[in-house]
């Protein structure tokens, strides 16, 4: 009786035998030391990570003076790797620190992937983006939507920092990888470098019958100003019991996410405000515009300040908490766009 059910349940010869005929066929069958097709829940390799400003500043110092932007793909920059993953920052997120001096030219080329840009530090720079030009000053918000061309150029006096971050891991995993030129010179600019901004940049009216614009989204730049003053509005009303005040950076034709792919989000965390654990799919990166503060991911406390950045991954509760006595602001950036296009996207929040 045994025997029987045992044999029935142990059939990894037979498994084994199959298999090696079956490879000629390139065929297989699930074999006992596969792992498992599917797990519970995700689990995910990616490490939750704190990167420190203390630390990041004296390797961008080190990175601006000995590195030539020229020999780095005409980009240079420090890029935050996630010792979990073969590769980038998140399962899909790749986000760098670039690094330009006085009268440099981070060259035209244009991918496949998406890119956004937030300006950490400094001023002066502009980019252009399918021959539209914006200024690059600290706290702008600009977008590289997939496959537009992009030149950078540094017009100020002092070298300035800023936080790229790039869905290259997603494309990358999708086998959907393009990319052209990568030329010296800067690309031509139009005879109305501002238009994206002019038609769409009110962020209350839209022309009702656009000049040419980005399939993508028909705004490319958003200055710093204008999100500030959205979010210091928002700030002035109840907390949101686990966000405290999160707003998103809009395309302002469909109401969604700036991008396709990639979520761009103002967090204002007031002092004396814990936020309850969530957790959801869909991966984070955290930049700290200023103040201080402590964020639970999984079992990790990360106490941040100023400068530095978190990653948390997928499926991972976390909870962040103000405990210092000013508001802190903080630059939340995710993959939850590409999630919710997939049907992918779940959350849950606990209550208190
Ligand atoms: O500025 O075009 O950090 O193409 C990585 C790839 C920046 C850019 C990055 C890029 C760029
Ligand atoms: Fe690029």
């Amino acid at each position: 009786m045994s025997e029987t059910h045992d044999s029935q349940l142990n059939d990894a010869d037979t498994r084994r035998e199959l298999d090696r005929e079956l490879g000629h066929f390139h065929c297989r069958i699930h074999q006992p030391d596969d792992p498992p097709l599917f797990t519970r829940e995700p689990q995910s390799r990616m490490h939750a990570l704190h990167w420190r400003w203390s630390d990041l500043s004296v390797l961008l110092k080190r990175v601006g003076e000995g590195l030539k932007m020229q020999a780095g793909g005409n980009r240079r920059t420090l890029r935050l790797a996630n010792p979990g993953l073969p590769y980038g920052t998140t399962p899909t997120l790749w986000a760098s620190i670039q690094v330009i001096l006085p009268g440099e030219i981070a060259g035209a080329h244009r991918h496949a992937a998406t890119a956004l840009r937030f300006i950490m530090q400094g001023n002066g720079a502009w980019t252009t983006v399918d021959g539209e030009q914006y200024p690059m000053n600290e706290g702008d918000f600009v977008i590289t939507p997939s496959w537009t061309w992009h030149d950078h150029i540094h017009r100020g006096d002092a070298p300035m920092i800023w936080l790229d971050i790039l869905d290259i891991s997603l494309v990358r995993h999708m086998h959907a990888t393009f990319f052209e030129g990568s030329q010296v010179e800067p690309q031509p600019v139009s005879d109305y470098p501002r238009r994206s901004l002019q038609q769409f940049g009110s962020g209350v009216m839209s022309p009702v019958r656009a000049q040419h614009h980005n399939p993508v989204n028909p705004l490319l730049a958003y200055p710093a100003a204008q999100a500030q003053a959205a979010l210091a509005a928002a700030a002035e009303l109840p907390p949101d019991p686990h966000d405290d005040t999160l707003l998103e950076y809009r395309n302002p034709v469909t109401g969604g996410p700036a991008l396709t792919t990639i979520g761009t989000r103002l967090q204002w965390l007031r002092p004396n405000h814990a936020c309850l654990p969530q957790r959801h799919t869909g991966s984070l990166v955290y930049y700290v515009i200023n103040g201080s503060g402590r964020t639970t991911v999984g079992a990790q406390k990360f106490e941040w300040g100023q400068g530095d950045f978190i990653a948390i991954p997928p499926w991972t509760f976390y909870a962040h908490c103000n405990d210092g006595d000013r508001p802190a602001r903080l630059l939340q950036v995710n993959d939850i766009p590409a999630l919710q296009a997939l049907g992918l996207y779940r959350e849950e929040r606990v209550r208190r």
